[in-house]
């Protein structure tokens, strides 16, 4: 019987079948042998008596952080204030979420909290609305504005992420009152959540299939190579054709010799900040690459045509003839 996995504590995975019948389950060894990995929204098959997954389905996508699988759309969640609006994160998830190709939109929670809703709206609408994002502006708590959001998504898996403490949980409780998702308030001194959901769950409730997934902020770009990163911005790879030399990263702030610093007028300053630092983190990571790669050539030598591995004289092992003499010495000694 298939069935997908919508809860996991320690070693028990939570799944439903098509009639919404509820198993826990247990992975069979062989999956943890080959080390494939079961996460929330993964499709499995289970044993005849219904108490083993023993294969994982084809997956539609997966994504590390949260870790999810089979999703339709990722609701990135930000809040106007408490925490505060921080475009480049905001960059970070949806730059991450591109180069997984996953779908997504953006939801800002807490608008009750902004004074210039209307000007704030226009200025964040500008930049993404242009990027082809569905945007969404609504107040979790005093549910506001919450009917286009659900409209949207109505019938997909959504995940929600974004930083802790910006309502994503809140948010759930607002669309269905029968549930009630642990929520907490946010540090009023540092500004941030208090990591609140520790788990991802997918929580369905009449055509809503959500899952709730916990806040997260220490994603990096350190394990791209760097000119990757211009393809997670279309907005700025736009002015990038007529740059002076094809392995422009553009970084150089120089007239002339990148055609994206020759049209900085015309892209968002938020945006092109936020390329420069992924960038950095991007040019942080080749630059361990290649000390690595340096490292790993001084401890390979030459066999012939064959490169091995040098030993350390420590590790190597004593020859025979070493330790004869070895012997022989020691008994010239008595
Ligand atoms: N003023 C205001 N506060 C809100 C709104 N939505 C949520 N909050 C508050 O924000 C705080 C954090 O909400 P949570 O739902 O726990 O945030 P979360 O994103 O689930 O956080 P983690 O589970 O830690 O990732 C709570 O005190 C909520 O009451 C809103 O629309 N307006
Ligand atoms: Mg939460
Ligand atoms: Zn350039």
């Amino acid at each position: 019987m298939q069935a997908q996995v919508y809860k996991i504590h320690s070693d028990f995975y939570y799944v439903k079948n098509f009639k919404h019948d509820v198993f826990v389950c247990k992975l069979r060894e062989i999956l943890k042998k080959q080390k494939i990995d079961i996460v929330v929204g993964d499709f499995v098959e289970l044993s005849e008596d219904r108490n083993f997954i023993v294969s994982r389905l084809e997956r539609k996508n997966s994504l590390l952080r949260p870790k999810v699988a089979n999703i339709d759309c990722m609701l990135v969640v930000c809040s106007i204030r408490e925490p505060e609006l921080d475009l480049v994160q905001l960059n970070r998830y949806l730059a991450y979420l591109k180069y997984n190709n996953i779908n997504c939109a953006i939801c800002i929670n807490k608008e009750d909290l902004e004074e210039n809703l209307d000007t704030k709206k226009q200025e964040i609408k500008a930049i993404y609305e242009k990027l082809n994002y569905k945007i969404f502006f609504i107040s979790a708590k005093n549910k506001l504005d919450l009917d286009d959001l659900k409209d949207f998504i109505k019938g997909k898996l959504i995940a929600l992420c974004g930083l802790s403490g910006v309502g994503k949980s809140t948010l759930l409780n607002s669309l269905n009152p029968d549930i009630s998702l642990r929520t907490n308030k946010v540090s009023l001194k540092t500004q941030r959540g208090c990591h609140t959901t520790r788990h991802c769950e997918i929580i369905e409730f009449g055509e809503f299939k959500i899952m709730d997934t916990p806040g997260f902020s220490n994603l990096k770009f350190d394990f791209l190579l760097p000119e990757k990163i211009i393809d997670l911005f279309e907005d700025i790879k736009l002015y990038s054709g007529k740059c002076k030399y094809a392995n422009c990263l553009h970084n150089v702030c120089q007239e002339g010799i990148c055609s994206i610093f020759d049209n900085l007028d015309k892209i968002d300053k938020s945006r092109y900040e936020s390329y420069l630092l992924f960038l950095n983190e991007a040019l942080q990571y080749r630059e361990l690459i290649s000390k690595r790669s340096i490292k790993e050539e001084s401890l390979n030598k030459k066999i012939g045509n064959r490169t091995g591995l040098k030993i350390s004289k420590r590790k190597r092992a004593v020859s025979r003839n070493t330790e004869k003499q070895k012997i022989k010495g020691e008994n010239n000694e008595n």
